[in-house]
């Protein structure tokens, strides 16, 4: 009684169950709990086999159900009354989120892979500088890979990294198939939470089974598994990379939209954000369009980018303005929808005292089912 009432606040954090969580279903949440702690905790229980850093097929306490408070792939949670046996457990608490993300729906990312290829499919330098500006709106800190240079002669790779240095990036240039130039792809994960995007086709897959290989993604979009075609990766899952830090694999998407603010535009064009440091337009609102003395309208090479975007955006808040409501039927915020992820889709019998393997594989398949459609 004495010893628990003169606990500090550490010693109680620290016999908290802190995790992540890796993936989504209905209303099951996989936690994989942060090794330090479990170590000790699993050795308590003596679970024969357990690892150090077991996963949890976890509920959501009605408690943050009745506030509102959704859980998210990436987000940070304590776990409680933890079943080692049947690797169950109750989420209790979110922690604050660093950053959340609407589309794909996931936590706590800091940092996006820009996936495209060199070729097969050809680069298209507009669908590339879409993808950019959409990664740049996000504020994140942004790693280019342009993937298949063995398909590239020495001269046509250099093309393109002068090309792109003119738009303000450094590619790194890969080969995913042949393993060359991987290490600046792992140097720009370590340690990071990182979502991989990028048009299908490119080796976004090819690249996480590469970095993950106990993984098995599917290649070319065919089940490894099923050996169903037109799969696609639509539910986000995150996988922790044996170096430090986790990869979250995007649903595939061709046309980002580009749903910003007119005016914000110019800022996720590195080239436009260096002339308006050195110099200025005339008007505070400058749109670079048609307007008297304007430091950033010039002949760089995305400049028709630019004016193209902008016609999208001015046409998206046109919309916006025209109804207010637009932006919530077109938008899923977090907290909104935590009624709706709450209907319960599967009965949670069907996964009571099955191994940590079956619950995996169940999950698993719940996943799989779900993309058959
Ligand atoms: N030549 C070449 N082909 C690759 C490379 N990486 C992936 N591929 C192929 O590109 C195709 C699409 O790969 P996938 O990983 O499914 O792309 P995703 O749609 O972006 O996930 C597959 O046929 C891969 O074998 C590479 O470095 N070089
Ligand atoms: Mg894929
Ligand atoms: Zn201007």
């Amino acid at each position: 009684m004495g010893l628990e009432t003169n606990q500090t606040v550490s010693e109680l954090q620290s016999n908290l169950l802190t995790g992540i969580v890796l993936a989504v279903q209905a209303n099951f949440y996989q936690v994989q709990l942060d090794s330090a702690e479990t170590d000790s905790a699993v050795q308590d229980s003596a679970v024969p086999g357990a690892e150090a850093a077991p996963s949890l097929l976890c509920t959501r306490r009605s408690r943050l159900k009745k506030v509102g408070q959704t859980v998210m792939v990436g987000d940070r949670v304590v776990v409680e009354e933890p079943d080692w046996a049947g690797n169950r457990g109750a989420i209790a608490h979110v922690f604050p989120r660093q950053s959340e993300m609407d589309r794909p729906a996931i936590a706590n990312i800091n940092h996006l892979l820009l996936v495209f290829a060199l070729a097969d499919p050809p680069l298209e330098p507009l669908q590339l500088s879409r993808f950019l500006v959409k990664a740049e709106s996000t504020g994140l800190d942004v790693t280019l890979c342009l993937n298949k240079r063995d398909l590239l002669s020495a001269e046509d790779q250099a093309y393109w990294c002068d090309r792109l240095n003119a738009w303000g990036y450094e590619p790194v240039l890969v080969s995913v198939q042949q393993e060359e130039g991987m290490e600046a792809v792992y140097r720009a994960l370590h340690n990071r939470m990182t979502l991989v995007s990028g048009p299908s086709g490119v080796g976004k897959s090819s690249l996480l089974n590469g970095l993950l290989p106990a993984l098995d993604l599917r290649v070319g979009d065919l089940s490894g598994k099923l050996r169903h075609g037109r799969h696609t990766t639509r539910h986000v899952e995150l996988f922790e990379l044996p170096s430090g830090g986790f990869l979250a694999d995007s649903p595939g998407f061709n046309q980002p939209d580009l749903a910003c603010a007119p005016g914000d535009l110019a800022h996720y064009f590195p080239e436009a954000r260096q002339r308006m440091q050195h110099g200025s337009c005339q008007f505070n609102d400058c749109l670079h369009h048609e307007e008297p003395d304007c430091a950033v309208r010039g002949d760089w090479e995305r400049y028709g980018d630019y004016l193209l975007f902008l016609d999208e955006a001015i046409a998206h808040q046109t919309v916006l303005d025209r109804s207010p409501d637009a932006e919530t039927t077109t938008k899923r915020k977090s907290g909104s929808d935590g009624q709706q992820a709450d209907e319960p889709k599967l009965s949670p019998q069907k996964y009571r005292r099955t191994s940590r393997r079956s619950q995996k594989q169940a999950l698993q398949d719940l996943l799989d089912e779900s993309e058959l459609d």
